[in-house]
């Protein structure tokens, strides 16, 4: 019983240690008093298993949620995503324009070179955590630049 049980405490471990990484994220940096921003990045599944974002959170922000853009009579709707799969191997892309991280209810200003931490839950109970830099929405690639991989 003792050794099934360390087993799977190692496999847990293994398991634990991030399948997702979080690749050229950025948080958009807006001038003081902007209650919400924007975080985008590329989501990296490494694992050989699909994965599921299902929560995520930021000490700088009251609420994060997962976002997607839609272009409807020529007007961008964003719609919150409950869940965000991410098949193994695959990379999905959060970009102006499309899938992105909104943070609600910034807790502390966010000028260029600050660090946000988010930490992502995943539906198989693990968490994956990224720092990122803030970035001025004057700096920001611009959307035509967007490169597929
Ligand atoms: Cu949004």
């Amino acid at each position: 019983m003792r050794i099934i049980m360390s087993a799977c405490l190692c496999l847990l471990t293994t398991w634990a240690q991030a399948e997702l990484i979080i690749e050229q994220g950025y948080v958009r940096g807006l001038p003081p008093g902007q209650p919400n921003t924007a975080a985008f990045m590329t989501l990296h599944n490494t694992g050989r298993l699909p994965l599921t974002i299902v929560a995520i959170s930021s000490e700088a922000a009251d609420k994060v949620e997962l976002h997607t853009s839609r272009q409807h009579n020529g007007m961008v709707h964003m719609e919150q995503l409950e869940r965000l799969p991410i098949a193994a191997a695959e990379r999905v892309q959060l970009q102006p324009g499309g899938h992105h991280l909104m943070l609600l209810g910034l807790r502390r200003p966010l000028p260029e070179g600050e660090s946000v931490a988010l930490r992502f839950s995943l539906s198989d109970g693990t968490q994956a955590t990224a720092t990122l830099s803030v970035r001025s929405v004057l700096n920001e690639p611009e959307q035509t630049h967007q490169h597929h991989h």
